[in-house]
């Protein structure tokens, strides 16, 4: 008897259902009420005491064994429909889509500044980040004992006596003086990138940030060109009633220099606590680039003129979304990022 059931258990183990009608076939044969289970079960009585307990260990196994073999064929046979085992499965439907991530906001504003003085004619321009004196400061007309070149407000890699320091730049303006040094004007050229300077981290400042600069070089460019170029870039950026203004101002780089403001977009210039109840907001820097610079990265400054604009995109970006936290760009929180789309 304990063969015939160690017989059952091995046929068991190799079964292999390839419809739901032998399946079928096997639940009828073992498991059913009128199954060899059953009868086994029924046995259990007439097998002498001391072989009753092996009996009842082998059908136990064959019991769980058939059940466990039922239990893996049904699900395996669920997908496979009755006639001739071809798959249920539509192997031309569309994958499950990948959860797309969202394009960060700096990147969004910087795409859209570029995009906007890029339909008037500016290409864009790169540059290392790892600058030399040269490219950050002396081409740039900064005096020797500028603060900036100070170890508080700039990080240098190697400080050396006088100007043979290495830093990481602290404005895009160095990507313009290497554009300078080797190309003939006319030059119209954007310059975006990451900036650094030696500041705490607050709500308001951070030791990087992005920003976008600009530079036209041509004969008879003036500060006019520069005026209407920058109305166009604010109706574009900020909306077509947008109004700006220039204040007087200084840059090393420049002369004359100004910060520009536009009427603020949130409250049309009435006045607003984004705005602090001026109605108007200050979004970039800007000048006719001084001749020192001209000559300095070997253009004849009799000849040609040009105008130049630094903006910061977090700023930019701030204002537009009202992020009132610079942090929160570095910080790559997702529930922060992924509430932007678009650009
Ligand atoms: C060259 C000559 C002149 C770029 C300029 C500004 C004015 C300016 C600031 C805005 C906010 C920097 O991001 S910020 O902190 N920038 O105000 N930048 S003119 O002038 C140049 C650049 C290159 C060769």
């Amino acid at each position: 008897m304990q063969d015939k059931i160690k017989q059952l258990i091995s046929e068991v183990d190799n079964y292999v259902a390839s419809t739901k009608d032998q399946l079928e076939a096997f639940r009828l044969k073992y498991l059913s009420k009128k199954g060899v289970l059953t009868d086994l079960f029924s046995e259990m009585k007439n097998i002498p005491v001391e072989h009753r307990k092996d009996f009842g260990l082998l059908v136990n196994e064959l019991k769980t064994k058939a059940e466990e073999k039922f239990q893996l064929a049904m699900t395996g046979l669920e997908s496979v429909s009755d006639s001739g085992g071809h798959s249920d499965l539509d192997l031309s439907l569309p994958a499950e889509p990948y959860v797309l991530g969202s394009r960060h906001p700096i990147s969004i504003t910087r795409n859209r500044i570029l995009s906007i003085f890029g339909r008037i004619g500016f290409t864009v321009a790169q540059g290392p980040e790892i600058e030399d004196d040269w490219h950050n400061f002396t081409a740039l007309n900064f005096p020797e004992n500028h603060p900036a070149r100070d170890m508080q407000d700039t990080f240098f890699i190697e400080q050396r006596e006088g100007t043979d320091s290495i830093a990481l730049r602290t404005h895009t303006s160095s990507i313009q003086v290497r554009v300078m040094e080797t190309t003939k004007p006319p030059i119209r050229i954007l310059a975006p990138g990451r900036v650094y300077r030696n500041e705490a981290i607050s709500a308001r400042a951070h030791c990087f940030f992005h920003q976008v600069e600009g530079l036209y070089i041509d004969e008879g460019v003036s500060f006019a060109d520069m005026k209407q170029t920058l109305l166009y870039f604010s109706r574009e950026m900020f909306g077509a009633e947008t109004k700006i203004r220039l204040r007087p101002s200084y840059f090393p780089f420049t002369e004359p220099s100004a910060e520009m403001d536009v009427t603020c977009s949130i409250c049309k210039g009435k006045g607003c606590n984004v705005c602090k109840y001026t109605g108007w907001l200050e979004i970039l820097g800007c000048g006719m680039v001084d001749p020192n610079v001209l000559t300095n990265c070997g253009i004849d400054a009799e000849k040609y003129t040009g105008f130049a604009f630094g903006m910061g995109i977090e700023r930019i970006a701030m204002l537009r979304h009202d992020v009132k936290d610079l942090r929160l760009f570095s910080e790559n929180d997702v529930r922060f990022l992924k509430q932007f789309s678009g650009e």
